[in-house]
Protein backbone atom coordinates (compact mmCIF):
# COMPACT_ATOMS: atom_id res chain seq x y z
CA UNK A 1 0.00 0.00 0.00
CA UNK A 2 1.52 3.30 -0.65
CA UNK A 3 1.93 6.39 1.53
CA UNK A 4 -0.86 8.06 0.46
CA UNK A 5 -3.84 5.55 0.23
CA UNK A 6 -2.89 4.98 3.83
CA UNK A 7 -2.91 8.72 4.88
CA UNK A 8 -5.93 8.50 3.04
CA UNK A 9 -7.26 5.11 5.42
CA UNK A 10 -5.56 7.17 8.72
CA UNK A 11 -9.12 9.83 8.16
CA UNK A 12 -11.23 6.67 7.51
CA UNK A 13 -13.61 5.09 9.45
CA UNK A 14 -11.15 2.22 10.77
CA UNK A 15 -8.70 4.47 13.15
CA UNK A 16 -4.75 2.85 12.67
CA UNK A 17 -3.82 1.06 15.81
CA UNK A 18 -2.23 3.12 18.53
CA UNK A 19 1.29 2.86 18.45
CA UNK A 20 1.68 3.45 22.15
CA UNK A 21 -0.56 0.25 22.77
CA UNK A 22 1.86 -2.29 23.86
CA UNK A 23 1.69 -4.80 21.00
CA UNK A 24 2.00 -7.92 23.22
CA UNK A 25 -0.92 -6.76 25.31
CA UNK A 26 -2.74 -5.79 22.42
CA UNK A 27 -2.36 -9.46 21.10
CA UNK A 28 -3.27 -10.82 24.41
CA UNK A 29 -6.31 -8.81 24.58
CA UNK A 30 -7.34 -9.71 20.75
CA UNK A 31 -7.30 -13.18 20.76
CA UNK A 32 -10.91 -13.57 21.98
CA UNK A 33 -11.80 -10.70 19.15
CA UNK A 34 -10.07 -13.06 16.55
CA UNK A 35 -11.78 -16.06 17.75
CA UNK A 36 -14.66 -14.87 17.39
CA UNK A 37 -15.23 -11.89 15.03
CA UNK A 38 -12.37 -12.68 11.98
CA UNK A 39 -13.44 -16.98 12.18
CA UNK A 40 -14.66 -17.09 9.54
CA UNK A 41 -12.43 -14.53 7.08
CA UNK A 42 -9.40 -16.23 8.78
CA UNK A 43 -10.28 -19.87 9.10
CA UNK A 44 -7.33 -22.21 7.54
CA UNK A 45 -4.90 -18.93 8.35
CA UNK A 46 -2.38 -20.93 10.98
CA UNK A 47 -1.86 -19.24 14.23
CA UNK A 48 1.38 -17.24 13.92
CA UNK A 49 -0.52 -15.89 10.74
CA UNK A 50 -3.16 -14.97 13.00
CA UNK A 51 -1.34 -12.71 15.00
CA UNK A 52 0.10 -10.44 11.89
CA UNK A 53 -3.18 -10.56 10.50
CA UNK A 54 -4.55 -8.24 13.29
CA UNK A 55 -3.97 -5.29 11.18
CA UNK A 56 -7.23 -4.94 10.17
CA UNK A 57 -6.14 -3.24 6.77
CA UNK A 58 -4.17 -6.63 6.36
CA UNK A 59 -7.23 -9.33 6.72
CA UNK A 60 -10.58 -9.31 5.83
CA UNK A 61 -13.08 -8.45 8.50
CA UNK A 62 -15.93 -10.37 9.96
CA UNK A 63 -19.03 -11.98 7.74
CA UNK A 64 -22.44 -9.82 8.84
CA UNK A 65 -24.49 -11.74 11.82
CA UNK A 66 -27.75 -12.23 12.45
CA UNK A 67 -28.05 -10.37 15.26
CA UNK A 68 -25.25 -7.62 16.54
CA UNK A 69 -23.33 -7.64 19.86
CA UNK A 70 -20.91 -4.90 20.78
CA UNK A 71 -17.37 -4.99 20.20
CA UNK A 72 -15.67 -7.47 23.01
CA UNK A 73 -13.42 -4.73 23.87
CA UNK A 74 -16.28 -3.04 25.46
CA UNK A 75 -16.80 -4.44 28.82
CA UNK A 76 -19.33 -1.96 30.94
CA UNK A 77 -21.68 -3.79 32.32
CA UNK A 78 -24.90 -3.67 34.44
CA UNK A 79 -24.33 -3.81 38.58
CA UNK A 80 -26.43 -6.34 40.00
CA UNK A 81 -27.82 -6.06 43.64
CA UNK A 82 -30.38 -8.56 44.91
CA UNK A 83 -33.29 -7.66 42.55
CA UNK A 84 -32.38 -4.97 40.63
CA UNK A 85 -29.41 -3.70 38.45
CA UNK A 86 -28.10 -0.59 37.85
CA UNK A 87 -26.85 1.26 34.62
CA UNK A 88 -23.25 2.09 34.03
CA UNK A 89 -23.87 6.07 33.56
CA UNK A 90 -20.42 6.81 33.66
CA UNK A 91 -20.08 5.21 30.55
CA UNK A 92 -23.08 6.16 28.64
CA UNK A 93 -23.00 8.47 25.46
CA UNK A 94 -25.74 10.37 24.78
CA UNK A 95 -29.01 10.21 26.43
CA UNK A 96 -30.44 6.53 25.11
CA UNK A 97 -29.11 3.68 27.00
CA UNK A 98 -28.65 0.68 25.53
CA UNK A 99 -31.55 -1.73 25.94
CA UNK A 100 -29.07 -4.32 27.12
CA UNK A 101 -28.05 -1.61 29.87
CA UNK A 102 -31.41 -0.61 30.65
CA UNK A 103 -31.51 -0.82 34.56
CA UNK A 104 -33.93 -3.85 36.08
CA UNK A 105 -35.69 -3.67 38.73
CA UNK A 106 -38.11 -7.38 39.53
CA UNK A 107 -40.01 -8.09 42.62
CA UNK A 108 -40.06 -11.33 42.26
CA UNK A 109 -37.80 -12.07 39.04
CA UNK A 110 -38.23 -11.76 35.20
CA UNK A 111 -40.91 -13.93 33.75
CA UNK A 112 -40.78 -15.78 30.34
CA UNK A 113 -43.88 -15.16 28.65
CA UNK A 114 -45.02 -16.21 25.27
CA UNK A 115 -46.56 -13.30 23.70
CA UNK A 116 -48.52 -15.47 21.31
CA UNK A 117 -50.37 -16.66 24.55
CA UNK A 118 -50.50 -12.95 26.73
CA UNK A 119 -53.68 -11.27 26.86
CA UNK A 120 -54.61 -7.72 27.83
CA UNK A 121 -57.36 -7.19 29.84
CA UNK A 122 -59.40 -4.10 29.84
CA UNK A 123 -62.41 -3.82 32.18
CA UNK A 124 -64.34 -2.41 35.45
CA UNK A 125 -66.12 0.99 34.09
CA UNK A 126 -66.06 0.06 30.74
CA UNK A 127 -69.40 -0.66 28.48
CA UNK A 128 -67.19 -3.20 26.42
CA UNK A 129 -64.66 -5.06 28.33
CA UNK A 130 -62.14 -6.35 26.05
CA UNK A 131 -59.27 -8.45 26.17
CA UNK A 132 -56.52 -7.83 23.72
CA UNK A 133 -54.07 -10.13 21.91
CA UNK A 134 -50.17 -8.75 20.98
CA UNK A 135 -51.56 -9.16 17.93
CA UNK A 136 -54.36 -6.77 17.89
CA UNK A 137 -52.61 -4.46 19.64
CA UNK A 138 -50.02 -3.79 16.78
CA UNK A 139 -52.76 -3.25 14.30
CA UNK A 140 -53.77 0.03 16.56
CA UNK A 141 -52.20 3.43 15.38
CA UNK A 142 -48.55 3.14 17.33
CA UNK A 143 -46.46 6.25 19.42
CA UNK A 144 -42.90 6.21 20.41
CA UNK A 145 -41.76 8.50 22.90
CA UNK A 146 -38.36 8.99 24.11
CA UNK A 147 -38.60 8.88 28.37
CA UNK A 148 -36.52 8.30 31.39
CA UNK A 149 -37.38 5.36 33.92
CA UNK A 150 -36.28 5.86 37.69
CA UNK A 151 -36.99 3.76 39.84
CA UNK A 152 -38.12 5.77 43.29
CA UNK A 153 -35.38 4.09 45.59
CA UNK A 154 -32.88 5.66 43.33
CA UNK A 155 -30.15 7.45 44.96
CA UNK A 156 -31.61 6.28 48.82
CA UNK A 157 -28.37 5.98 50.05
CA UNK A 158 -28.77 10.44 50.07
CA UNK A 159 -30.78 9.71 53.23
CA UNK A 160 -27.97 7.55 55.47
CA UNK A 161 -24.20 8.19 56.19
CA UNK A 162 -21.47 8.92 53.49
CA UNK A 163 -19.57 6.25 51.61
CA UNK A 164 -17.63 5.48 49.00
CA UNK A 165 -19.24 4.87 45.89
CA UNK A 166 -19.84 5.24 42.15
CA UNK A 167 -22.17 7.19 40.34
CA UNK A 168 -23.85 3.89 38.94
CA UNK A 169 -24.29 1.86 42.42
CA UNK A 170 -25.99 5.32 43.80
CA UNK A 171 -28.20 6.72 41.22
CA UNK A 172 -28.12 3.93 38.39
CA UNK A 173 -31.46 3.18 38.78
CA UNK A 174 -32.45 5.92 36.17
CA UNK A 175 -32.30 4.83 32.16
CA UNK A 176 -33.52 6.07 28.66
CA UNK A 177 -35.38 4.55 26.05
CA UNK A 178 -37.56 5.43 22.97
CA UNK A 179 -40.48 3.37 24.01
CA UNK A 180 -43.36 2.34 21.09
CA UNK A 181 -46.93 1.43 21.55
CA UNK A 182 -50.62 2.25 21.62
CA UNK A 183 -51.68 5.51 23.46
CA UNK A 184 -53.69 4.49 26.38
CA UNK A 185 -56.76 6.65 25.46
CA UNK A 186 -56.62 4.54 22.54
CA UNK A 187 -57.29 1.29 24.43
CA UNK A 188 -60.12 3.62 26.89
CA UNK A 189 -61.93 4.38 23.93
CA UNK A 190 -62.34 1.20 22.42
CA UNK A 191 -63.46 -0.16 25.84
CA UNK A 192 -65.48 2.79 26.30
CA UNK A 193 -64.35 3.90 29.58
CA UNK A 194 -67.39 5.28 31.64
CA UNK A 195 -67.29 8.55 32.81
CA UNK A 196 -67.27 7.80 36.67
CA UNK A 197 -63.87 6.45 35.78
CA UNK A 198 -61.21 8.41 37.88
CA UNK A 199 -58.60 5.31 38.29
CA UNK A 200 -56.92 2.73 36.74
CA UNK A 201 -55.37 -0.36 38.32
CA UNK A 202 -52.92 -1.84 36.24
CA UNK A 203 -51.37 -5.59 36.73
CA UNK A 204 -48.29 -7.19 36.06
CA UNK A 205 -48.28 -10.74 34.94
CA UNK A 206 -44.93 -11.90 37.08
CA UNK A 207 -44.71 -13.63 40.17
CA UNK A 208 -44.91 -10.38 42.14
CA UNK A 209 -48.57 -9.17 40.81
CA UNK A 210 -47.26 -5.82 41.20
CA UNK A 211 -50.64 -3.76 41.01
CA UNK A 212 -50.88 -0.36 41.19
CA UNK A 213 -53.44 2.68 41.33
CA UNK A 214 -52.91 5.38 38.31
CA UNK A 215 -55.22 8.63 38.93
CA UNK A 216 -56.55 9.22 35.35
CA UNK A 217 -55.01 13.27 35.49
CA UNK A 218 -55.48 14.74 31.99
CA UNK A 219 -51.59 14.34 32.25
CA UNK A 220 -51.81 10.76 32.55
CA UNK A 221 -54.26 10.78 29.60
CA UNK A 222 -52.08 12.43 27.48
CA UNK A 223 -49.20 10.94 27.72
CA UNK A 224 -49.38 7.07 29.21
CA UNK A 225 -48.72 4.53 26.42
CA UNK A 226 -49.42 0.66 26.61
CA UNK A 227 -45.49 -0.33 24.76
CA UNK A 228 -44.35 -3.15 23.08
CA UNK A 229 -41.73 -1.04 21.99
CA UNK A 230 -37.91 -0.38 22.95
CA UNK A 231 -35.82 1.15 21.18
CA UNK A 232 -36.74 -0.23 17.79
CA UNK A 233 -37.13 -3.92 18.76
CA UNK A 234 -39.29 -5.63 21.18
CA UNK A 235 -39.39 -5.19 25.02
CA UNK A 236 -36.10 -6.66 26.47
CA UNK A 237 -38.06 -9.35 28.86
CA UNK A 238 -36.30 -7.32 31.92
CA UNK A 239 -38.69 -4.35 30.76
CA UNK A 240 -41.22 -6.52 30.52
CA UNK A 241 -41.91 -8.44 27.36
CA UNK A 242 -44.30 -8.08 25.54
CA UNK A 243 -46.20 -5.35 27.04
CA UNK A 244 -45.62 -2.51 30.14
CA UNK A 245 -47.65 0.55 30.74
CA UNK A 246 -45.21 3.85 30.29
CA UNK A 247 -46.50 6.56 32.40
CA UNK A 248 -43.21 9.16 31.49
CA UNK A 249 -41.99 11.11 34.66
CA UNK A 250 -44.04 8.87 37.23
CA UNK A 251 -41.92 6.68 39.72
CA UNK A 252 -40.57 3.48 38.19
CA UNK A 253 -42.98 1.28 39.83
CA UNK A 254 -46.32 2.72 38.42
CA UNK A 255 -44.44 1.48 35.02
CA UNK A 256 -46.03 -1.96 35.26
CA UNK A 257 -43.94 -4.50 33.38
CA UNK A 258 -45.51 -7.67 31.91
CA UNK A 259 -49.15 -6.11 31.95
CA UNK A 260 -51.90 -7.96 31.68
CA UNK A 261 -54.67 -6.63 33.02
CA UNK A 262 -56.18 -2.57 33.50
CA UNK A 263 -59.37 -1.89 35.51
CA UNK A 264 -61.24 0.96 35.45
CA UNK A 265 -62.62 2.48 38.88
CA UNK A 266 -63.50 5.76 40.47
CA UNK A 267 -61.14 5.08 43.69
CA UNK A 268 -57.38 3.80 43.91
CA UNK A 269 -57.28 0.25 44.88
CA UNK A 270 -55.70 0.39 48.29
CA UNK A 271 -53.46 -2.75 46.82
CA UNK A 272 -49.86 -3.65 49.15
CA UNK A 273 -47.68 -1.69 46.62
CA UNK A 274 -49.46 1.72 47.70
CA UNK A 275 -50.08 1.44 51.45
CA UNK A 276 -47.31 -1.38 52.63
CA UNK A 277 -44.60 -0.11 50.49
CA UNK A 278 -44.06 3.07 48.31
CA UNK A 279 -45.18 5.75 51.24
CA UNK A 280 -42.83 8.33 52.11
CA UNK A 281 -42.55 8.10 55.46
CA UNK A 282 -41.78 11.88 56.76
CA UNK A 283 -40.55 13.23 60.48
CA UNK A 284 -44.27 13.44 62.03
CA UNK A 285 -44.53 9.75 61.71
CA UNK A 286 -47.07 10.73 58.77
CA UNK A 287 -46.58 8.65 55.53
CA UNK A 288 -47.22 10.26 51.69
CA UNK A 289 -49.08 8.12 49.84
CA UNK A 290 -49.43 8.38 46.00
CA UNK A 291 -46.29 10.86 45.46
CA UNK A 292 -45.81 9.44 42.04
CA UNK A 293 -43.83 11.96 40.10
CA UNK A 294 -39.90 12.06 40.18
CA UNK A 295 -38.77 15.47 40.84
CA UNK A 296 -35.92 16.96 39.06
CA UNK A 297 -32.47 15.42 39.65
CA UNK A 298 -28.96 15.67 37.97
CA UNK A 299 -25.74 14.03 38.63
CA UNK A 300 -22.11 14.36 37.33
CA UNK A 301 -21.36 10.94 35.50
CA UNK A 302 -18.15 12.06 34.77
CA UNK A 303 -15.41 12.56 36.60
CA UNK A 304 -17.46 10.44 39.37
CA UNK A 305 -17.23 7.97 41.93
CA UNK A 306 -13.70 6.22 42.27
CA UNK A 307 -12.19 7.50 38.79
CA UNK A 308 -9.12 9.11 38.76
CA UNK A 309 -8.35 12.65 37.18
CA UNK A 310 -4.63 14.09 36.18
CA UNK A 311 -4.67 17.65 36.20
CA UNK A 312 -5.88 18.68 32.57
CA UNK A 313 -8.55 19.45 30.57
CA UNK A 314 -11.39 17.59 31.25
CA UNK A 315 -15.17 18.17 29.75
CA UNK A 316 -17.72 17.65 33.40
CA UNK A 317 -20.45 15.68 31.90
CA UNK A 318 -23.55 14.25 33.55
CA UNK A 319 -27.42 13.61 33.30
CA UNK A 320 -30.59 15.80 34.24
CA UNK A 321 -33.67 14.95 34.55
CA UNK A 322 -37.03 15.80 35.42
CA UNK A 323 -40.65 14.08 35.80
CA UNK A 324 -42.52 17.33 35.62
CA UNK A 325 -41.23 18.07 32.13
CA UNK A 326 -38.14 19.33 30.17
CA UNK A 327 -35.01 20.61 31.78
CA UNK A 328 -34.23 24.29 31.49
CA UNK A 329 -30.80 25.02 33.01
CA UNK A 330 -27.86 22.80 34.78
CA UNK A 331 -25.21 24.82 36.68
CA UNK A 332 -21.87 22.90 38.08
CA UNK A 333 -19.88 24.41 40.68
CA UNK A 334 -16.17 23.42 40.60
CA UNK A 335 -15.77 25.25 43.75
CA UNK A 336 -17.91 23.52 46.75
CA UNK A 337 -21.02 25.67 46.15
CA UNK A 338 -19.87 28.92 46.31
CA UNK A 339 -19.64 30.13 42.91
CA UNK A 340 -22.02 28.55 39.81
CA UNK A 341 -21.43 28.26 36.12
CA UNK A 342 -24.10 27.25 33.52
CA UNK A 343 -23.07 24.12 31.76
CA UNK A 344 -23.92 23.42 28.48
CA UNK A 345 -27.45 21.36 27.54
CA UNK A 346 -26.84 18.92 24.64
CA UNK A 347 -29.80 18.24 22.24
CA UNK A 348 -32.24 16.34 21.98
CA UNK A 349 -33.72 18.53 25.19
CA UNK A 350 -36.85 16.22 25.35
CA UNK A 351 -39.28 16.71 28.43
CA UNK A 352 -39.26 13.69 31.02
CA UNK A 353 -35.95 12.71 29.43
CA UNK A 354 -32.45 12.15 30.19
CA UNK A 355 -30.77 15.05 29.36
CA UNK A 356 -26.31 15.90 28.96
CA UNK A 357 -24.93 18.74 30.13
CA UNK A 358 -21.62 19.54 29.68
CA UNK A 359 -19.05 21.82 31.04
CA UNK A 360 -14.93 22.45 30.06
CA UNK A 361 -13.04 22.43 32.52
CA UNK A 362 -9.10 22.60 33.79
CA UNK A 363 -8.28 20.66 36.92
CA UNK A 364 -5.63 22.60 38.88
CA UNK A 365 -4.43 19.70 41.05
CA UNK A 366 -5.75 20.98 43.82
CA UNK A 367 -8.43 19.60 46.23
CA UNK A 368 -11.94 20.41 45.22
CA UNK A 369 -15.74 20.04 45.25
CA UNK A 370 -17.67 19.36 42.14
CA UNK A 371 -21.11 19.37 41.75
CA UNK A 372 -24.44 20.06 39.51
CA UNK A 373 -27.92 21.36 39.99
CA UNK A 374 -30.79 21.45 37.66
CA UNK A 375 -34.14 23.43 36.97
CA UNK A 376 -36.84 21.91 35.16
CA UNK A 377 -39.93 23.94 33.45
CA UNK A 378 -41.31 24.17 36.31
CA UNK A 379 -39.01 26.53 38.00
CA UNK A 380 -38.36 23.64 40.33
CA UNK A 381 -34.84 23.95 41.59
CA UNK A 382 -32.96 20.66 42.57
CA UNK A 383 -32.36 21.23 46.60
CA UNK A 384 -29.26 20.98 48.33
CA UNK A 385 -29.09 17.94 50.54
CA UNK A 386 -29.41 20.02 53.65
CA UNK A 387 -32.29 21.56 52.47
CA UNK A 388 -34.14 18.39 51.39
CA UNK A 389 -33.53 16.59 54.53
CA UNK A 390 -35.05 19.96 56.37
CA UNK A 391 -38.05 19.03 54.97
CA UNK A 392 -38.01 15.05 54.93
CA UNK A 393 -36.07 14.00 57.36
CA UNK A 394 -34.17 11.38 57.52
CA UNK A 395 -36.73 8.47 57.31
CA UNK A 396 -37.69 8.28 53.77
CA UNK A 397 -36.20 5.07 51.71
CA UNK A 398 -37.54 7.28 48.19
CA UNK A 399 -37.88 9.87 46.59
CA UNK A 400 -34.14 11.47 47.20
CA UNK A 401 -33.05 14.20 44.78
CA UNK A 402 -30.48 16.38 46.47
CA UNK A 403 -27.54 17.03 44.63
CA UNK A 404 -24.41 14.62 44.48
CA UNK A 405 -21.28 16.17 45.76
CA UNK A 406 -18.27 14.53 44.08
CA UNK A 407 -15.10 15.55 45.56
CA UNK A 408 -11.72 15.30 43.79
CA UNK A 409 -8.68 14.87 46.02
CA UNK A 410 -4.86 16.06 45.30
CA UNK A 411 -4.09 12.67 43.73
CA UNK A 412 -7.57 12.79 41.24
CA UNK A 413 -9.30 9.96 43.20
CA UNK A 414 -12.91 11.02 43.39
CA UNK A 415 -14.88 10.43 46.34
CA UNK A 416 -18.88 10.76 47.30
CA UNK A 417 -18.99 13.20 50.03
CA UNK A 418 -21.65 15.74 51.72
CA UNK A 419 -20.81 19.46 51.92
N1 LIG B 1 -45.04 -6.42 36.95
C1 LIG B 1 -44.05 -5.71 37.48
N2 LIG B 1 -43.84 -4.46 37.06
C2 LIG B 1 -42.84 -3.72 37.59
C3 LIG B 1 -42.01 -4.23 38.61
C4 LIG B 1 -42.25 -5.56 39.05
O1 LIG B 1 -41.57 -6.10 39.93
N3 LIG B 1 -43.27 -6.27 38.47
N4 LIG B 1 -41.05 -3.42 39.16
C5 LIG B 1 -41.32 -1.98 39.09
C6 LIG B 1 -40.24 -1.15 39.57
S1 LIG B 1 -40.05 -1.07 41.26
C7 LIG B 1 -39.49 -0.37 38.73
S2 LIG B 1 -38.37 0.73 39.32
C8 LIG B 1 -39.64 -0.48 37.26
C9 LIG B 1 -38.29 -0.79 36.64
O2 LIG B 1 -38.38 -0.88 35.25
P1 LIG B 1 -37.17 -1.53 34.44
O3 LIG B 1 -36.83 -2.84 35.12
O4 LIG B 1 -37.66 -1.70 33.05
O5 LIG B 1 -36.03 -0.59 34.52
O6 LIG B 1 -40.56 -1.50 36.89
C10 LIG B 1 -41.71 -1.55 37.68
N5 LIG B 1 -42.66 -2.46 37.10
MO1 LIG C 1 -38.66 0.79 41.67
Amino acid sequence: MSEETRGDNETSDQAPVSSSLNRRQFLAGGASLLAVSASAALSGVQAEERSEAIDPMHVPGALPRPYGERSPFEKQTRLAAGTSSTTPLQDLQGIITPSALHFERHHNGVPAIDPTRHRLLIHGLVDRPMIFTLEELLRFPSASRIAFIECSGNSRDGWGETHDSTVQALHGLTSTSEWTGVNLTTLLGTAHMQPEATWLLAEGNDAAALARSVPLTDEVLNEAMVCYGQNGEALRPEQGYPLRLLLPGFEGNINVKWLRRLKLGSAPFMTRWETAKYTDLMPDGKAYQFSLVMDAKSVITRPSGQQQLLPDFHEIQGLAWSGRGRITAVEVSVDAGRTWQTARLQEPVLPKCHTRFRLPWKWDGQETIIQSRCTDVTGYQQPTRESLIKIRGTQSSYHYNGIQSWKIERNGLVKNVYV
